[in-house]
């Protein structure tokens, strides 16, 4: 899912007088300072205004445009209802970047168009914008899907079609081709996508190397197995335990915090991962819910630095007169363990 001209959608939002004009969105929105084009509505766009240009350039092509300075405030406000309804949809989500992310919807019930059409429906409803959506068996073919038909678009490449798809497109649609690669490309008489598909592995790990010249090869073919990252990813471990009865007595909290200390440690290691970040958590009778985090320096998985510093993060809650429901302990910050 990539929305459409987002930060000149968002802006005539807000100034709804500006739909129909050609609006440019730019560093401090004045054309005569120095600065580039964030974005441009359609409009501009038919006048050749795009991303990237300068200020100055844009202002030529279209002196007529509406300018105005990014508010990258309010665009990652309407960007993360956006990222709330997409997480409600399929929560196996993939955030890239303001405007953008990858849902897996294999697991969710519906064909494609119906699936499309709720989350174009519900972005609609709950921010007023429309957004383009490709549909593919992996990120790659769906990431240029999604750019094919715009704005308001709906792409759908099915397994098997990918290859056909993708064979008339400028090799620069794909990931890892940037202006030095299509350069060379060229050189080899290679425009399109289709041009890369034909030529065999051999010849383009020739010219780019095993690695890039590999990767070129498949992608040609629309394949790709990368998996989505999702928030989840970089991943956390935590335990959790709720009281049969709320608990006051700091003795016992301690016994159980030091106990839930010892289990993550041990889900920890038996993944191999070492972490920096101890959280513990509270819940009050009351269900009011706090935690407090501590840094490490470095990332451990000693059970006694880590016991340390949960006892002192749990030191940091105001527990006088209160009761506890419930207390967990998570750690985070994750590095992998370098094979020895
Ligand atoms: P894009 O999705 O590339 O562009 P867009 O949403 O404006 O237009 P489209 O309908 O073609 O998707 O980028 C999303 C936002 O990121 C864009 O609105 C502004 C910002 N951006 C920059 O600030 N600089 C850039 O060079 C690009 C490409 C985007
Ligand atoms: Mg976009």
């Amino acid at each position: 899912m990539d929305m459409d001209a987002f930060f000149a959608s968002v802006e005539e939002l807000r100034h709804p007088e500006l739909k129909g004009t050609p609006v440019v969105i730019g560093g401090g929105g004045d054309p005569t300072k120095r600065g580039v084009v964030s974005t441009a509505n359609y409009e501009a766009r038919k006048f050749g205004v795009h991303s990237g240009m300068p200020l100055r350039t844009a202002v030529k092509l279209c002196p007529h445009a509406v300018f105005l300075p990014v508010d990258y405030g309010e665009y990652s406000r309407v960007s993360k209802i956006i990222k709330g309804i997409l997480r409600e949809i399929s929560p196996v989500m993939q955030d890239v970047g303001i405007d953008e992310a990858f849902l897996d919807i294999s697991g969710i019930p519906g064909s494609p168009e119906e699936i499309s059409k709720r989350i174009k429906d519900a972005i609609r409803s709950k921010t007023g914008l429309s957004c383009s959506i490709g549909i593919a068996p992996n990120k790659l073919v769906a990431k240029i899907a999604s750019d094919i038909q715009k704005p308001d678009g709906l792409t759908i490449v099915e397994e098997g079609r990918a290859r056909d798809a993708l064979k008339d497109l400028a090799v620069r649609k794909l990931w890892g081709v940037g202006p030095k690669t299509e350069e060379h490309l060229k050189k080899m008489g290679i425009n399109t996508i289709g041009d890369l598909a034909a030529r065999t592995e051999e010849e383009l790990a020739g010219h780019f190397g095993p690695s890039h010249g590999g990767y070129l090869y498949e992608a040609s073919r629309g394949i790709d197995d990368s998996p989505l990252v999702t928030e989840w990813t970089p991943k956390s471990t935590s335990r959790e335990t709720t009281f049969q009865e709320d608990i006051s007595d700091w003795q016992e909290l301690a016994r159980v915090l030091a106990e839930l200390v010892r289990r993550v440690v041990s889900d920890m290691k038996s993944d191999g991962f070492k972490g920096r970040t101890v959280t513990v958590k509270v819940r009050y009778s009351d269900f009011k819910t706090q935690t407090r985090s501590i840094t490490l320096q470095e990332a451990t998985d000693s059970v006694e630095v880590l016991r340390k510093a949960a006892f002192e993060a749990f030191g940091r809650f105001d527990l006088k007169g209160k009761k506890v429901r419930l207390l967990g302990f998570r750690m985070s910050g994750f590095e992998e363990k370098v094979a020895q």
